[in-house]
C-alpha cells in the first residue's frame, strides 16, 4: 500500500445534494487548499469560507466551507482537509478533476481513509470494523452496538486479555530463563488459576455473543406452516408489498422469500417457505422440487432465532402440528404457535391450551394474515422474544465471524496450555493464545509486551 500519495475522495454520498463533502488525506492536502482557494493563511479545525478556483483557468468553481486538520490531530492522523461545498454534479465533478492535478493526488481506495487511520493507531480493527457497521446500521440498536465498539468496548475486552496472557507468558518465560534464581517452584502450578479464570472469560464470551452477531446480520424469523395456511399472505402483510406469491393452490411458494423488517430497532429477516406435507406425500415427491424446497425451509427453520408455526384454524390444528413436527426442527423456547384465518371461524372453539399444551409451547397469538387482524399482539410476541433472548450482561460482545474464530482459536491454546506437562510448551501455546487476541485489534505486538513487563520485573539485571 501507498502511504505517499496524498488520497482524495467525495465522503458523502453520490448524486444531488444540498452539500457535499470531499476529503483529502496526506502531505500535500494544504498545499492543494492552498491553491485552489488563493489563500495561504487556514486555521486549524475553524470552517473558513473561500470560494474555489480552478487552478489553471482561475474560473471560480464554487464558494465553499473549508477545514483543515493539522497532523496528527486528524481522523486519519495525517494533514487532512475537508471542502464542504454545494452538492452539485458539475461541481463535485470539477473539485475531483482539480484535485487529481495536484502534485502526488490520486483518488482514495475503497477504505483507504480508515486504513491510514489504522496503520496511524488512531484506531485498531474493530473501532474500524465498527465505522463500517455504523454507516450499515439500520436500526437503532444496530448503530447502539456499533457505536460502542467504535468506542472501544472490543478493544478494551481484548487489551485486557492480551495484558494477562502476556503477563502470565512472562513470568513463564522469566522461570524458564532464569530457572536458576529466585522465582517461586513450580511455576506452571502457580499461574494455572489464572488461565483457567481466563478460559472461563473467553467461553462465556462466546456464549453470549449470539445475540450481539445476529443483532449486526439480522435476526431470522422462518414462517413454516402446511401448503395454504397463509405463510405468504402473512410475509407480504408484515412486509407491506407483494414480495411473495399468495394463491388457493397448495404448494405455490418452493423455494424461501425474505423480507426484511426493522421491528422496535431489532433487524429482523423474515422468511417464508415451501408448505410441509405429511411425510407419505413427501416420499411420493421424491426427488422433486417441492421435497427439496420442503428440507430447505426445515433447515433454515432449525438454525432461525424464531419459529413461526402457522396453524389453518379452518382445519385440524393438531393434525397440521403432527405434519410439521415430522420435519423435526421444532425448539418450543423459540417457537410461537400463530392461528391464522381467524377471520372465518370463531376462534373460542378452539382448544389453544390443550394444544399448546403437547407442543411444549408457551407463546401463541391469533390472526387473520389477509385481513391484519392481531398483528400488535403477534409483533409483541416477537418483540418479547426477541428481548428474552439479550444476554443479562452489559458486556461487550462480538460482532463478527472473524473475531469469533481468532477468541476460538486463542481460548483451543489456552486449554491446552492448562494441560501440558512442560512449562515449554505451556509457554508456546500462550504465545499463540496471545496473537490470536492480538490479531482482532491489530495491534499487539508480542515482543514489545514481553519486553515492557520485563523490565518491571528487575531479574538478570
Ligand atoms: N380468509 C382468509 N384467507 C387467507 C388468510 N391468509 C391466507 N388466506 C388465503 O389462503 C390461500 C393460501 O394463501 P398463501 O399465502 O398462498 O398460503 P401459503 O401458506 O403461502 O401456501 P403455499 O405457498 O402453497 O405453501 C390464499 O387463497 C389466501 O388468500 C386469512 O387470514 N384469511
Ligand atoms: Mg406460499
Amino acid at each position: 500500500m501507498d502511504y505517499e500519495s496524498t488520497i482524495y475522495a467525495l465522503s458523502s454520498a453520490t448524486g444531488k445534494a444540498g452539500v457535499s463533502v470531499l476529503r483529502v488525506s496526506g502531505s500535500e492536502a494544504l498545499s492543494s487548499l492552498q491553491k485552489i482557494s488563493n489563500r495561504s493563511n487556514f486555521q486549524p479545525r475553524k470552517a473558513h469560507l473561500v470560494t474555489l478556483k480552478n487552478p489553471h483557468t482561475q474560473q471560480p468553481m464554487d464558494e465553499a466551507l473549508v477545514l483543515y486538520f493539522p497532523a496528527p490531530h486528524s481522523f486519519t492522523g495525517e494533514e487532512c482537509v475537508e471542502y464542504h461545498v454545494h452538492g452539485g454534479l458539475a461541481i463535485v465533478e470539477e473539485l475531483l478533476a482539480v484535485l487529481q492535478q495536484q502534485a502526488h493526488h490520486r483518488l482514495a481506495q475503497a477504505g483507504e481513509f480508515t486504513r491510514r487511520a489504522f496503520e496511524n493507531n488512531k484506531l485498531d480493527l474493530t473501532e474500524a470494523e465498527a465505522i463500517a457497521d455504523l454507516i450499515d446500521a439500520e436500526t437503532s440498536l444496530q448503530r447502539d452496538q456499533a457505536f460502542a465498539q467504535y468506542q472501544g468496548s472490543l478493544f478494551d475486552l481484548y487489551k485486557a486479555w492480551v495484558d494477562e496472557i502476556a503477563h502470565i507468558l512472562a513470568l513463564m518465560e522469566a522461570d524458564l530463563d532464569f530457572s536458576d534464581q529466585d522465582l517461586p517452584e513450580d511455576i506452571l502450578l502457580k499461574v494455572k488459576p489464572d488461565i483457567c479464570d481466563l478460559v472461563t472469560s473467553m467461553e462465556q464470551h462466546l456464549e453470549q455473543s449470539h445475540f450481539a452477531e445476529r443483532l449486526r446480520a439480522g435476526f431470522e424469523m422462518v414462517i413454516m406452516g402446511v401448503p395454504n395456511a397463509g405463510k405468504s399472505t402473512l410475509l407480504n402483510a408484515l412486509a407491506w408489498r407483494e414480495a411473495a406469491i399468495v394463491s388457493p393452490l397448495a404448494g405455490t411458494t418452493r423455494d424461501m422469500i425474505e423480507v426484511d423488517l426493522n421491528l422496535k430497532g431489532y433487524p429482523l429477516k423474515i422468511i417464508d417457505t415451501a408448505g410441509i406435507r405429511s411425510l407419505e406425500s413427501a416420499i411420493e415427491a421424491q426427488n422433486s422440487i417441492e421435497k427439496i424446497g420442503m428440507e430447505r425451509a426445515a433447515a433454515r427453520a432449525k438454525d432461525a432465532d424464531i419459529q413461526i408455526l402457522l396453524l389453518d384454524s379452518t382445519h385440524d390444528l393438531m393434525q397440521q402440528f403432527l405434519i410439521l413436527n415430522e420435519t423435526q426442527f421444532l425448539d418450543p423456547k423459540k417457537a410461537i404457535l400463530l392461528i391464522n384465518k381467524c377471520d372465518k371461524i370463531d376462534t373460542k372453539s378452539l382448544k389453544i391450551n390443550d394444544l399448546l399444551e403437547s407442543m411444549g409451547i408457551n407463546r401463541v397469538a391469533q390472526i387473520s394474515a389477509m385481513e391484519r387482524i392481531g398483528f400488535d399482539d403477534f409483533l409483541q410476541q416477537i418483540f418479547d422474544l426477541l428481548e428474552q433472548q439479550k444476554p443479562t450482561s452489559r458486556k461487550p460482545a462480538l460482532t463478527r465471524l472473524r473475531h469469533r474464530h481468532a477468541v476460538e482459536k486463542a481460548l483451543s491454546c489456552l486449554v491446552r496450555a492448562n494441560q501440558a506437562l512442560l512449562p515449554e510448551l505451556a509457554a508456546e501455546d500462550l504465545r499463540l493464545s496471545l496473537r490470536a487476541i492480538g490479531s482482532i485489534t491489530g495491534k499487539v505486538d508480542v515482543e514489545d509486551i514481553l519486553d515492557k513487563i520485563f523490565r518491571d520485573f528487575c531479574i538478570g539485571k
